[in-house]
């Protein structure tokens, strides 16, 4: 029985170095393709990924495209998240359409799963409803934030 217990013991002593190997292969891997999925218009803030194609359409055209992706349209909640669309916007020179909107009652901004928004950047005198029909939000290069009509075509970045 005392043989038999330390050879167990052994057992499993390969099998979790064998295991810390490939963790460590894995690792090693996942870290590759992070570099791969985020080279170059992506950015990895905490466990988000935000990322664009390059594409430009209006809002519905956007939003579709993340889903259909198995993502979502941007919603950064903090500074730092802002930051990570905003140097997006700058590698690609164009502003960039949030996944939030005043859609379902003007003035009140929210996320698309309906939450109120926790963050936001407006430029000064935003969000201003111009013309009464400003829904959408963009992101210019400056990081700043402007509602802007929904029709408008602007640069899709999708976070996962
Ligand atoms: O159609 C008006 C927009 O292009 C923008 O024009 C000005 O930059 C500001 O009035 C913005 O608020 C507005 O969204
Ligand atoms: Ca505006």
């Amino acid at each position: 029985k005392g043989d038999s217990g330390l050879s167990e013991i052994n057992l499993m002593k390969n099998k979790v170095s064998a295991l810390e190997g490939q963790l460590r292969a894995l690792q090693a891997s996942f870290t590759k393709y992070q570099k791969v999925a985020t080279f170059p218009g992506g950015r990895i803030v905490g466990n988000k990924v935000f990322v664009t194609s390059g594409y430009e359409g209006n809002f519905d055209d956007l939003k579709q495209r993340c889903l259909q992706a198995g993502g979502q349209l941007a919603s950064p909640r903090n500074a730092a998240e802002n930051a990570a669309v905003q140097q997006i916007a700058v590698l690609y020179k164009k502003s960039v359409f949030l996944g939030i909107t005043d859609i379902q009652t003007e003035g009140r901004f929210k996320y698309q799963n309906g939450e109120a928004i926790v963050y936001s950047n407006w430029a000064p005198g935003e969000p201003n409803n111009d013309k009464g029909s400003e829904n959408c939000v963009e992101v210019y290069t400056n990081g700043k934030w402007n509602d802007k009509s929904c029709g408008e075509k602007r640069l899709i970045v999708c976070e996962f």
